[in-house]
């Protein structure tokens, strides 16, 4: 598959793109940014909440796939949330429909669901319970895929990313953790499963202490291999253990993330 990474010199991205290319797909990648040394495919520079940057992307070469990456990792003002998640989503999603591309990825997140307290399984069906705007903005894209799903049958799958990490650092992580090579197997799993329509996973490894059910990334072809408890014997407890486990979202369900909505002078 001819594949468009946005975020492709992001943290996920450096992983991603070369595990695709290993994987035999072709990737063309779309950052604010310019191409990391050794990046194998065509490179496009340009903001993906600019429509006129998407389209121009999407004119220069046919693809067959979207993943979309991009967008700010953190917590910010509202209308940064949704700029950075909902307005790139939907102009990537638009460019898709004009240019007949059916195949749309999201690195969604758990904190669009992140302050759903702990219990035994955490469903795909739980309702949207943000922890952050950063989950609010999360909450708003999946809705925009659903959508366009809905409209123009475009299979969108919307994969809620865990801790990506190169290894587990703290408690939490040991149940949050997504290896570097689950997440490539999540994605191509997610790019080549047959006519999902909208659908959402958790994108964690198969850790021992997950809480997040794994069945419908399965049910979708997503078979993760890594378990963070491989890694359990150099982590230390931590007294801010107790706190992180009581909602899906760890840290974000605190107060630490607290701010207005709208910036203001
Ligand atoms: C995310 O979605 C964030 O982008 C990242 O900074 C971490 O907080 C991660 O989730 C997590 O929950 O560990």
């Amino acid at each position: 598959m001819r594949v468009l990474v946005t975020g492709a010199a992001g943290s996920i991205g450096r992983v991603l793109c070369p595990g695709l290319v290993d994987r035999g797909h072709e990737v063309v990648g779309f950052d604010r940014v310019p191409e990391p040394e050794g990046f194998d495919g065509a490179w496009h520079t340009g903001d993906c909440a600019d429509a006129d940057a998407v389209f121009a992307a999407f004119d220069a070469q046919p693809l067959d796939a979207v993943v979309h990456l991009a967008g700010n990792p953190d917590e910010t003002s509202l209308p940064e949330a949704l700029t950075s998640h909902v307005v790139t989503t939907a102009a990537l999603l638009d460019a898709m429909v004009a240019h007949k591309v059916d195949r749309f990825v999201y690195a969604s997140s758990n904190h669009a669901v992140g302050r759903t307290p702990r219990r035994d399984s955490v469903s795909v069906d739980a309702r949207p319970r943000p922890d952050t705007f950063y989950g609010v903005g999360k909450v708003a894209a999946e809705a925009v895929m659903s959508l366009y799903a809905d409209r123009y049958g475009i299979d969108a799958v919307a994969c809620r990313i865990g801790s990506f990490l190169p290894v587990p650092e703290s408690t939490r992580n040991l149940a949050t953790w997504l290896s570097h090579d689950d997440c490539v197997r999540m994605i191509e799993a997610s790019l080549t499963t047959t006519a999902p329509g909208f659908a959402v996973l958790y994108g964690i490894s198969a850790n021992t202490r997950a809480w997040w059910d794994l069945e419908p990334g399965r049910a979708l072809g997503y078979h993760p291999q890594d378990d963070a408890e491989e890694f359990a014997d150099r982590i230390a407890a931590d007294e801010k253990d107790a706190f992180e486990a009581a909602h899906v979202g760890g840290p974000f369900a605190g107060e630490r993330f607290f701010r207005p909505a709208l910036d203001r002078a």
